[in-house]
């Protein structure tokens, strides 16, 4: 197994020589290594099966299935399905996923540790991920707005980007609203967090499911919101921000990057290709 950097980014490694079905603990512990100090790990090479990329979920902590069944692949449910192509004339998994910046289950109270992105079928245009490193944002955040930060809490919620599903077509939408409340209530944490294995601050916000900030009286902050979005590269709609980083991928390629680091954004295409993912979440330790 071969580790470097990736050329001309400041973010990512590329992993060359990775087998999935016989990697030793040495090299696991490795590649964890460096998805925290690099936040993505592209491994190259990859053929897995459903099965055998759950399988490398679980050598990597303890692998958590979709709440929502709608995601899942039909044979091995731990798999959430990102696609566009119907499969014999069916739906599998859900379209248009993740086209906003998002950290994956932030809106949930524990949200994931390591994301794996395996693509199965890649356009040929417009493909890739935008990232956003939110440990280095708050280093390069005023040292007013890193003061305004502290003791500040923030509230998360999927109700923005929740996907209507086949079954709700017809239902008043105040119904599925209650239904959203109810299952995933709005989960509040610090606005900055520390990276347990980095000891790196976090700026634990985006523009997808972060509702609101209150100070530490409980007052709602939008300016202060708005500010850190805005300073974090979040309303950039040109996608030039210097903390923006487009990750390109070839098939055969599979991500493997640090949730609690980064946020991400999937690639708008305005002419829409068939494209297909698969992924698998993690919890580290
Ligand atoms: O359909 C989607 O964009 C899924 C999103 C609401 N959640 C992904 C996640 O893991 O948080
Ligand atoms: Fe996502």
């Amino acid at each position: 197994m071969k580790i470097s950097p990736q050329d001309g980014k400041t973010l990512g490694v590329v992993v060359e020589g990775f087998d999935a079905n016989t990697a030793t603990a040495e090299e696991l512990a490795e590649l964890k290594k460096a998805v925290y100090t690099s936040k993505i790990a592209v491994l190259k090479n990859q053929h897995l099966d459903p099965e055998e990329f759950l399988a490398l979920g679980k050598k990597l902590g303890d692998v958590s299935e979709y709440y929502e069944p709608v995601y899942h692949h039909p044979k091995v449910k731990e798999v959430f399905v990102s696609s566009n192509v119907k499969e014999d004339g069916k739906q599998v998994g859900v379209p248009k996923t993740g086209k906003f910046w998002h950290s994956d289950y932030q809106f949930m109270p524990r949200p994931f540790d390591l994301t794996l992105i395996y693509p199965q079928v890649v356009p040929s245009k417009n493909r890739g991920t935008f990232f956003i490193n939110m440990a280095g944002a708050y280093e390069k955040l005023s040292e007013d707005l890193k003061l305004a930060v502290k003791g500040t809490t923030a509230t998360h919620s999927v109700l923005r980007y929740f996907k209507i599903r086949p079954d709700d077509v017809y239902r008043p939408i105040s119904e599925i609203i209650d239904e959203v409340n109810g299952k995933t209530p709005p989960v509040v944490s610090p606005t900055a967090v520390t990276h347990p294995h980095t000891g790196e601050t976090v700026l634990y916000i985006s523009e997808g499911f972060t509702m609101s900030i209150e100070d530490a009286d409980g007052v709602s902050r939008p300016d202060l919101l708005n500010e850190l979005l805005e300073a974090t590269g979040q309303l950039d709609r040109t996608y030039e921000h210097e903390n923006i980083h487009l990750q390109t991928f070839e098939k055969g390629d599979m991500l493997v990057w640090d949730n609690r680091s980064l946020i991400h954004r999937a690639l708008h295409t305005a002419t829409p290709e068939p494209a297909v993912s698969y992924r698998v979440t993690v919890y580290d330790d």
